[in-house]
């Protein structure tokens, strides 16, 4: 079989025959035949060795893999708490209601079309969903000085939000003016969500982590928080989970989350918000959003990263926004320019479908009415599992305070449960959850929470 041949077709392309030239260039003096070969085989059919021959196995995702290794198990008293994704009394997916009712509209609506949406994608989507975690009355909002674009779920926001950071924002201290190449930094904390460290990695900013959770108070370690923030350089860029903290549960109070903004704003740090679980940790939209709209009402600047995969239960249709807070119109504008080109060649334009979901339901009184109901039946069904655990480990006697299991708050429980006692329950008892101790508690029922019981009870009396 001859492939690459560069060199002489009068048809070829300009380019192939530059190929060609360089081809014969390099070529010169040698079997050229031979030398083309050599480039051609890797990728030719036959048996010619692969390109890729000396790729190692990549490790599954910490998080998404536990779905893959649970989809595996054939045991029918399996149970996976791994992903947070909820499902109902019946271990069953959710689709809401109200997203059944808005796609009905949409599909009924003959007029809609299927054309490519703008860089920024579907504009009201964007303006609803601003409005939603700033709050109506907001008056960054109503002075034009957000600008927010549609993008993949919470983590396409998060990652396109780090690029713009990693190409546009400057921190202000002297060191950084000196060195103005040099990387910028983004804090986040210890622990996070696994995938925040690769996301701001990969998009070019340096991370670094503050003291967040103390295992020995199963709590915030506030001071700690303080002392890293207050350390860190001036203008740094710091991720806040806005509620519902994963994979912790645990969220400053009010008056702490005031203490960070003061010490925040004093050092000219950027605040990142990530929202994933906005309405899933309280049950209230509003009371999710406080510690955000706190930073916006002293008029300074901040991201904000929004996930409609949980509240909406629209998972996998990956719809989330990205706002970023300035303190005027014009540098607003600007910088919605510069997002643009970010976005356009990572993927030109974000999917229709999941946006105008959410479009249908914001836009509507009645429709939003009924989504908060059902967002707030999901958070009190989570409420419920953390109370009838703690109940069933106090009825079993189970050594340990337990009682992190009904103060945590949000998707999940970090259990303190080791990594040998967490592959000890997936091994005995069918119970996947991630080797940090997480489990989602999205994911238990009425009619699971025994087994769970169970099976920390075991691993917890044994010595593990
Ligand atoms: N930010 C945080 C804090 C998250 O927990 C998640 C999802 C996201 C962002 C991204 O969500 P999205 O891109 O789907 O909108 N965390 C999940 C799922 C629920 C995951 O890991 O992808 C988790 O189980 O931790």
């Amino acid at each position: 079989m001859k492939t690459n041949d560069f060199s002489s077709s009068s048809s070829s392309s300009p380019s192939d025959r530059r190929i060609g030239a360089l081809l014969r260039h390099l070529t010169a003096g040698t079997d050229a035949d031979r030398v083309s070969s050599v480039f051609a085989s890797p990728t030719s059919g036959g048996a010619g060795g692969s390109v890729f021959a000396h790729l190692v196995q990549a490790p599954e995702d910490a998080i998404l893999g536990v779905t893959i290794a649970y989809n595996k198990d054939p045991s029918p008293i399996k149970l996976n708490l791994g992903v947070g994704a909820y499902r109902t009394e019946e271990g069953k997916p959710l689709v809401l209601n109200v997203v059944r009712k808005a796609e009905q509209q949409l599909i009924n609506d003959r007029s809609r079309i299927k054309e490519y949406l703008p860089i920024v994608g579907l504009v009201e989507f964007n303006k609803l969903s601003a409005k939603l975690i700033l709050g109506a009355d907001s008056p960054a909002i109503r002075e034009n000085r957000v600008t927010t674009v549609e993008c993949l779920s919470g983590t396409g926001s998060l990652r396109v939000g780090g690029e713009f950071l990693a190409r546009h924002y400057h921190q202000v201290d002297m060191l950084s003016l000196l060195f103005f190449f040099f990387q910028k930094t983004i804090y986040i904390p210890q622990p996070t969500w696994g995938n925040h460290p690769k996301i701001f990695t990969l998009a070019g900013l340096s991370v670094k982590t503050y003291r967040y959770y103390d295992p020995s108070t199963r709590g915030l370690n506030f001071q700690g928080l303080l002392e890293d923030l207050s350390a860190a350089p001036q203008g740094s860029i710091v991720l806040l989970h806005a509620c519902a903290h994963n994979p912790t549960g645990v969220d400053p109070t009010l008056e702490q989350w005031e203490q960070i903004r003061k010490l925040m704003r004093s050092k000219g740090l950027m605040p990142f918000f990530d929202s994933a679980y906005q309405g899933f940790a309280s049950g209230s939209l509003d009371t999710d959003a406080k510690p955000i709209r706190m930073f916006v009402a002293d008029g300074g600047e901040l991201l904000v990263a929004q996930s409609y995969a949980k509240n909406m239960g629209l998972y996998g249709e990956r719809v989330g926004a990205l706002s970023i807070v300035c303190k005027a119109a014009d540098v607003a504008g600007r910088v919605e320019s510069q997002l643009k080109l970010v976005i356009r060649p990572m993927y030109s334009n974000p999917p229709i479908h999941g946006a105008s979901i959410v479009a249908v339901i914001l836009r509507d009184r009645n429709l939003f009415n009924e989504w908060t109901l059902e967002l707030k039946a999901m958070a009190d069904r989570i409420i419920s599992m953390r109370k009838q655990l703690f109940e069933a480990l106090r009825a079993r006697g189970t050594p340990g305070d337990w009682t992190h299991i009904i103060k945590q708050i949000g998707m999940f429980t970090f259990t303190g449960l080791n990594p040998a006692q967490v592959s000890y329950m997936t091994k005995e008892y069918h119970i996947y959850m991630t080797s940090d101790g997480r489990i989602s508690m999205a994911g238990l029922s009425s009619k699971t929470v025994p087994h769970l019981a169970d099976a920390i009870h075991a691993v917890v009396t044994k010595a593990l």
